[in-house]
């Protein structure tokens, strides 16, 4: 395991010096997803598989960016799924953007993620390590990662990110977004998943939504790329994940790009959501 967190080290130096020289023009190329990939997804893509790829532990990786599975080494112990640069068009406007690793054995479905790692890249570059047990927070200064503490989640928050639009939001998710409007939750939403995230597991909790949509029945964010590293996260740093019927680790995942409605959070958010959806 340390020789794939090194890995991600290695290329989370590459990338930032990627992000730091600007290079933001649209490739032809699309991802499985549809959407366009820009050039700082495909070379942070490349960055990652070709570190990934001298590690004779490594057995299978898959990445957001492509349509298949590679295999690395048939003898190796671990599956790692990643999303190399989430959120890229952000760049454009100078927000924060992140990795998502997502580190499996035996098969890539929830109940067996081990361990989940990610990097966001803001006015700092910060570091997460979940191994199951502790959830870490690191810094980069110099190129080293520095410890800076665990993290640990409250009760209850304070942050609500809710996904989507309004208008494409059920009625039920609606109301309960008002509802946590006329509770006094603080709006908070960039368009990226990390560093919304990032925000409430750092302020201690909240609550994260990408519901099932009109347009989009089963959500945006794709599963073993996004959805279950952080639920692995959230979970073990004491809050919760679930899709509004069911721990999202628990979800089945029947090909590589299956997306989920997901909502993570502090206990007393994520019962909220399990409340309001428990009906529907
Ligand atoms: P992009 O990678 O297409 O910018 O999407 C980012 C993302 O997957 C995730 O990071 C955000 O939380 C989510 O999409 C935002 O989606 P909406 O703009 O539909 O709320």
């Amino acid at each position: 395991m340390n020789e794939i967190i090194e890995s991600i080290k290695k290329s989370t130096i590459e990338i930032q010096k990627i992000i730091a020289k600007g290079d933001m023009g649209k490739s032809e190329e699309q991802n499985s997803t549809g959407d366009t990939q820009l050039k700082l997804d495909i070379i942070s893509d490349v960055v990652i598989e070709n570190n990934f790829k001298l590690l004779t532990c490594v057995k299978q990786i898959v990445s957001e960016e492509q349509e298949n599975i590679v295999n690395i080494n048939k003898d190796g112990e671990y599956l790692i799924a990643y999303d190399p640069l989430d959120g890229s068009s952000l760049v454009d406007v100078n927000l924060s953007v992140g990795s998502i690793y997502g580190i499996f054995k035996n098969n890539f479905t929830g109940n067996n993620i081990i361990a989940s790692v990610y990097v966001v890249f803001g006015p700092r570059v910060e570091m997460v390590v979940c191994d199951g047990e502790t959830v870490k927070l690191y810094r980069m200064q110099n190129e080293e990662f520095n410890y800076i503490k665990d993290i640990k989640m409250d009760q209850k928050g304070t942050i609500k990110s809710p996904g989507s639009t309004q208008q494409c939001w059920y009625p039920h998710h609606k109301e309960m977004i008002n509802e946590m409007f006329e509770d006094n939750y603080n709006l908070t939403y960039s368009g990226g998943m990390v560093p919304d995230l990032h925000h409430i597991l750092l302020r201690g909790g909240g609550l994260f939504s990408y519901p099932g949509t009109s347009d989009k029945s089963k959500g945006k964010l794709r599963q073993l790329f996004e959805v279950f590293p952080f639920a692995h996260i959230f979970e073990t740093a004491g809050g919760g994940a679930t899709d509004g019927k069911q721990r999202v680790l628990e979800i089945e995942t029947t090909h590589i790009h299956d997306t989920s409605p997901c909502f993570f959070g502090s206990n007393d958010e994520i019962n909220r959501v399990i409340t309001k959806y428990k009906n529907i």
